[in-house]
């Protein structure tokens, strides 16, 4: 039987370029967003290529919803071997004084609350078939903390101490345990940081090369590829035009 990987968030940019990837790698693929038309047509997508998909739709700050979804998974795709957390957002880019109490919590419930919720109904399983892999999706904003980033920052922060926890608790469960932490990567994040303001989204990728969502799969692909031995901590991955979360280089 095929593997299974379930990826969050998978409507749009990295989630949607791992769910190409792994089902390329040969995995069934069970994808997840709020936006269900994004996610029939990924799946019909995915589905010419031959690959088995299951496509729930939930949004992943509700735990009642989300728990919903999981329970209602079919026994033939309950075996999840990988998990992708990587449903999350900035929420706007604000001074701390002027940050919007909706912006904060729309990204700690699901930046942290979401994969949280998610963990904590995939991870009995894999205790009980002692295998698995949960990769989480951090960010440059995990290890750094720049202007105006202060609660997406922190949401970031909390995801670098829960993988490390994950890994610390998961160790007796042979349960593999990764972050994958990308600097600038052109996806719908910038549109949705902004508040659906384009300009101001292309503005972040202006004069310079950014990660693709693609790159980002690609290190996904690698981590769950390796031996049942290896297990890849972290990978902290940026274009080669930023060196830290506020250094870049752009061309006039
Ligand atoms: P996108 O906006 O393109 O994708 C975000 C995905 O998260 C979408 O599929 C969206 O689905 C899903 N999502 C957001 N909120 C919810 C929710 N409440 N319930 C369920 N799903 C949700 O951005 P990226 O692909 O760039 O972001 C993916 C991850 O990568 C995020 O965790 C982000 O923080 C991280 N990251 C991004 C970087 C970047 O520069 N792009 C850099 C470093 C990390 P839907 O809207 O359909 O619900
Ligand atoms: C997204 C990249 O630079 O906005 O995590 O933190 S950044």
């Amino acid at each position: 039987m095929d593997k299974i990987a379930l990826i969050t968030g998978a409507t749009s940019g990295i989630g949607k370029a791992t769910a190409l990837k792994l089902a390329k790698t040969g995995y069934q693929i069970i994808i997840t967003g709020r936006r269900n038309d994004k996610l029939q047509a990924l799946k019909l997508e995915l589905e010419e290529s031959n690959t088995k998909v299951l496509a729930l739709s939930f949004d992943i700050r509700d735990h009642e919803a989300t728990k919903s979804a999981i329970e209602q998974i079919p026994n033939d795709w309950q075996t999840i071997d990988v998990l992708v957390n990587n449903a999350g957002l900035a929420a706007g880019a604000d001074p701390i004084y002027d940050g919007l109490w909706s912006d904060w919590e729309q990204m700690i419930d699901t930046n942290i609350k979401g994969l949280l919720y998610l963990s904590k109904l995939i991870i009995p399983g894999m205790m009980e078939r002692k295998s698995g892999h949960i990769i989480n999706v951090s960010s440059i904003a995990g290890k750094e903390t720049y202007a105006n980033g202060n609660v997406y920052c922190a949401s970031k922060h909390a995801v670098e101490a829960i993988t490390k926890g994950m890994r610390i608790d998961l160790l007796p469960f042979n349960i593999k345990v990764s972050s994958v932490s990308p600097g600038m990567v052109e996806t719908e994040f910038s549109v949705v940081r902004f508040h659906g303001d384009q300009e101001k989204a292309d503005n972040v990728y202006k004069g310079l090369t950014p990660l693709y969502a693609d790159d980002i799969a690609d290190a996904i692909e690698f981590m769950v590829t390796r031996p049942a031995h290896v297990n890849i901590n972290d990978m902290l991955i940026m274009p080669t035009a930023q060196a830290t979360a506020v250094y870049n280089h752009r061309e006039e």
